[in-house]
């Protein structure tokens, strides 16, 4: 599966929105700007990425807590998400749903959540809706080594293994779940090892370089879309801020964090693998870096200048009639 320029361009303009948003989320916050929890994905973004490179919006993907990264690797517009985030009514939920609670179904994104472990059934009830109606669309369900842990986790790999569903399970190992070490809170080496108890494939790969996510989560797709059925993806990766804004990161070691940003950020990481492969020029990857510093100060100017949800919009949207 060779990537054209155009597409590793877009790999990496899809990165940089993440981590300069993520960036830009923890100075609001540290400034006062804006209020809020929020759990930010920066450090992650090969892995949302990497699986989003193979997707279109008739794909679809459950998230998390930790959910910016999966929406705007899904193409999520982040004037939108910005607005969501100040509670305001041109956000993509309207101004209701707030940092983990950001859906948009035209773009196949299901939604944060946050309840731990809850993004996973939805995942698999979209993949059970994809195999009943028939095409190929296939379902990915980000979730973190500490919702691995959940029963609802258990469940529906076991469903889906059983009814051979076209989901992609995705582990974003971080090694932590808030304060816990991995190690501390999980029964085996790797998450992955997990699959082989509902009979699906289960793999181990390294979640902080874009090529091996890209041509991992390749195969469990096409897998999938074949109708052979889920595969189980672990990706070793690395939360570069706290589990949220705020948090003094007392359990782990300052050394274990500078050492991860300087030497397997997925960003440098891209950059030396296409630069050094003469894919990509230095001087190209510093345009799309300007170009994404603007988009997001102009993300945050839209949600600033925006205006907040009226008292009559509060019972909006709140029930479906069929
Ligand atoms: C059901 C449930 N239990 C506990 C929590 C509190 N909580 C929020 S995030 C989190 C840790 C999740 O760890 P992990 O799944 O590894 O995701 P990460 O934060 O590392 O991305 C916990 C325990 C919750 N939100 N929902
Ligand atoms: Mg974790």
């Amino acid at each position: 599966m060779e990537l054209t320029r155009e597409q590793l361009i877009d790999a990496y303009r899809r990165m940089r929105l993440i981590r300069g948003f993520e960036d830009k989320l923890n100075e609001l916050v540290m400034a006062g700007r804006l209020s809020g929890f929020l759990h930010l994905y920066a450090g992650e973004e090969a892995v949302a990425v990497g699986v989003a490179a193979h997707l279109t919006d008739r794909d679809y993907f459950s998230s998390t807590h930790r959910g910016h990264g999966h929406c705007i690797a899904k193409g999520v517009d982040i004037n939108g998400m910005m607005a969501e985030l100040f509670g305001r009514a041109t956000g993509t939920c309207k101004g209701k749903g707030g940092s983990m609670h950001i859906a948009d179904v035209d773009k196949g994104m299901l939604g944060a959540n946050g309840i731990v472990g809850a993004g996973i059934p939805i995942a698999v009830g979209a993949a059970l809706t994809a195999k009943t109606r028939g095409g190929d669309s296939v379902s990915v369900a980000f979730f973190g080594d500490g919702a691995s842990n959940q029963g609802a986790f258990h469940e529906v790999a076991n469903m889906a293994a059983l009814w051979k569903l076209p989901v992609v399970f995705v582990c974003e190992n971080n090694g932590y779940g808030e304060a816990t070490p991995a190690e501390f809170a999980v029964s085996v080496p790797n998450v992955a090892d997990r699959a082989s108890a509902y009979g699906m494939p289960g793999l181990v790969a390294n979640g902080m370089d874009f090529f091996e996510v890209y041509a991992e989560a390749g195969e469990a797709i096409e897998r999938a879309r074949r109708g052979e059925g889920p595969s189980l993806l672990e990706f070793k990766t690395y939360r570069y801020y706290g589990h949220f804004v705020g948090d003094n990161t007392a359990y782990r070691l300052k050394e274990e964090e500078e050492a991860m940003r300087r030497d397997h950020d997925p960003l440098t990481g891209f950059e030396e693998q296409t630069v050094s492969g003469g894919l990509l020029s230095a001087d190209e990857l510093r345009e799309v870096d300007a170009a994404v510093a603007d988009e997001i100060e102009q993300a945050v100017k839209f949600a600033e200048e925006s205006p907040s949800p009226t008292p009559e919009d509060l019972l909006a949207d709140v029930y479906v009639r069929y």
